[in-house]
């Protein structure tokens, strides 16, 4: 009788490190459809990798990538799926995992042109998020990127967002590069605790605000054009903001090691 629990007690535990091993191998299933032309994307606590780009005005391809050791499929298929009749907002929510999200053309020949808002929500996980050679068409629409606990990656390069644009990276070590950009109105990044990095390089924005959160943050605004104003804040820990050939004075709170040169 002894002897007969150690080995049970050895088998499940066998058995259970077998099941932890599938899930770290999946990288899951998107859910993707269209409805009163929102185009939504769901992802699920697997590692999902996706691409979204337009093929023409409305219509929008959704195809899985390889990522976290497998590849993701869109509404069960490893294949590109298409989707009609997007007029409104293309929302993705990856929740948690380690996400991988690239939205956008792939060329200047090739750029989106959202009908409204793009929402983003990565969920928890380390979580990469790039948008690229993609507008949108109104004064009033949005982009908002939410990319939650865990260390994420936030890339934009060639966007322009004729409304406010929203970056929240939460909790943990995250980095946001942000290149070519043009915000019609306010951009607004929160940083959260964790060492985080901004960089934001040959933009133009009508304002900046950007909250680092607490512990010891960088923030880079570069050759870029702020027509309104701009603020940083540092918040605790030891903050580093480099300023370099801006059009104007960027003012800042709780930024230790300060650094202007031409602007
Ligand atoms: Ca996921
Ligand atoms: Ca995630
Ligand atoms: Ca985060
Ligand atoms: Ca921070």
């Amino acid at each position: 009788m002894a002897a007969k629990t150690p080995s049970k007690r050895q088998n499940r535990r066998g058995l259970r490190l077998e099941s932890l091993e599938d899930r770290k191998m999946m990288a899951g299933n998107v859910g993707a459809y269209v409805s009163y032309g929102t185009l939504y994307v769901n992802g699920d606590n697997a590692s999902n990798g996706l691409n979204i780009t337009q093929v023409a005005p409305g219509t929008f391809d959704v195809a899985g990538s390889y990522t976290g050791g497998a590849a993701t499929r869109v509404n069960g298929s490893y294949a590109p799926v298409r989707f009609y009749g997007v007029t409104d907002d293309v929302r993705v929510n990856t929740k948690d995992g380690n996400d991988r999200v690239v939205i956008g053309g792939t060329s200047e020949s090739t750029r989106d042109i959202l009908p409204d808002d793009l929402f983003v929500d990565t969920g928890n996980g380390a979580d990469f998020v790039r948008v690229q050679w993609l507008s949108n068409r109104d004064y009033n629409d949005r982009i908002n990127i939410n990319t939650g606990w865990g260390n994420d990656r936030v890339e934009m390069y060639k966007v322009v967002c004729r409304d406010y644009m929203n970056i929240n990276t939460a909790q943990n070590w995250d980095t946001v590069d942000l290149n070519y950009i043009t915000v019609g109105k306010k951009l607004s990044y929160y940083g959260g605790a964790g060492n985080d990095n901004f960089n934001l390089n040959r933009a133009i924005v009508d304002q900046v605000y950007a909250d680092m959160g607490s512990e010891n943050d960088r923030a880079s605004v570069r050759n870029t054009t702020v027509k309104t104003h701009g603020v940083v804040h540092g918040g605790y820990g030891i903050d580093t903001f480099n300023l370099y050939n801006n059009n104007r004075w960027l003012s800042h709170s709780g930024m230790e090691r300060f650094t202007r040169v031409n602007s």
